[in-house]
């Protein structure tokens, strides 16, 4: 893939990716084949995650590591330590990272996620949500809470999350998923990722309506149907927006660690005002003109697919 154009280079690039350039009567035009498997599609409907193999090249995977790493330095102004203990080794955050940088922004934009969303989405159109990097320093032992996207933004709609390693990930340090807990027509509050995992303030009342909290999974794992996978570089996982998932991490990572991490929506996505536990997010596009009802869609939330 020519990562300034986004166009395929060759034939072993346009087998392995969803470029296939077709002679036309009129010439050449791009058009985008089938890049998952019927099975994989069915796997992330019915369990709510779906692990893709070899999708993403390395120039992509180098490419967003020294992108984390300038970020880093230079994040936005929505980065943030999760790591209570100023002296721990650290677990860090940053969202709507794409909007600074442009390399972010070209991996959003021409990189194989958004076609691969579609496809598993069965969707139309794909528009960004928001992109996140997530480092966890060597020796940390912060980790992200049990918790579902769908309760951190005030948006309703068709949606999924894609989950890059950019370092190989082991079943022992990636991400556990509640296997099927998409569909369990639940909307738990939001949990902080903060070391402690507080849920709001403690409180589960929020604008007059109560909310769960997320299920303690940790407490009774067995209870539930648990997944884990094993990563190499270049496989990716893709997951509803309601899937439950966490970090049940037995291992502390020995060196730096860095995740990619992207939520898209199918054509149906709307701004959906729900409740004040969002509210932080909300000032963000609202300072950008977007309200109550509105298509995630325009400058804030570029359609990705079709360009
Ligand atoms: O990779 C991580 O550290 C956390 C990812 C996650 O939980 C998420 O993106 O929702």
């Amino acid at each position: 893939m020519d990562m300034a154009t986004g166009h395929c280079l060759n034939g072993r690039l346009a087998s392995a990716r969803s470029c296939l350039l077709e002679s036309t009567q009129g010439g050449s035009s791009l058009v985008e084949t089938s890049m998952v498997e019927q099975s994989e599609i069915e796997a992330f409907r019915q369990d709510g995650v779906v692990k893709l193999r070899q999708k993403f090249d390395p120039e992509w995977i180098d490419m967003l590591r020294d992108a984390i790493d300038q970020s880093f330095v230079e994040p936005s102004g929505n980065f943030t330590r999760h790591t209570e203990d100023p002296d721990a080794p650290g677990y860090y955050e940053d969202f709507w990272a794409w909007r600074g940088n442009p390399d972010f922004e070209r991996f959003v934009r021409q990189s194989p996620c958004a076609p691969l969303a579609a496809e598993l989405l069965g969707a139309k159109s794909i528009n960004l949500v928001m992109d996140n990097w997530f480092v966890r320093e060597a020796g940390s032992a912060s980790r992200p809470p049990f918790h579902h996207d769908i309760s951190y933004f005030d948006f309703a709609g068709t949606m999924c999350v894609l989950w890059l390693p950019l370092e190989p990930a082991a079943k022992q340090n990636g991400i556990t998923f509640v296997r099927g807990s998409h569909l369990w027509n639940k909307l738990f509050l939001r949990t902080r990722f903060a070391d402690g995992h507080q849920s709001g303030d403690g409180s589960t009342e929020i604008n007059g309506e109560r909310y769960e909290l997320a299920p303690d999974i940790e407490a009774e794992p067995d209870f539930y149907d648990l997944v884990q996978f094993d990563l190499d570089l270049g496989d990716c996982l893709y997951f509803d927006m309601r899937t439950l998932h966490g970090g049940r991490s037995t291992i502390t990572p020995t060196e730096k660690v860095r995740r990619y991490t992207l939520r898209m929506t199918a054509e149906d996505g709307m701004i959906h005002y729900r409740g004040d536990w969002a509210k932080e997010e909300r000032r963000m596009f609202e300072a950008e003109g977007y309200t109550d009802g509105d298509r995630i869609d325009g400058h804030f939330f570029p359609k990705l697919r079709p360009r």
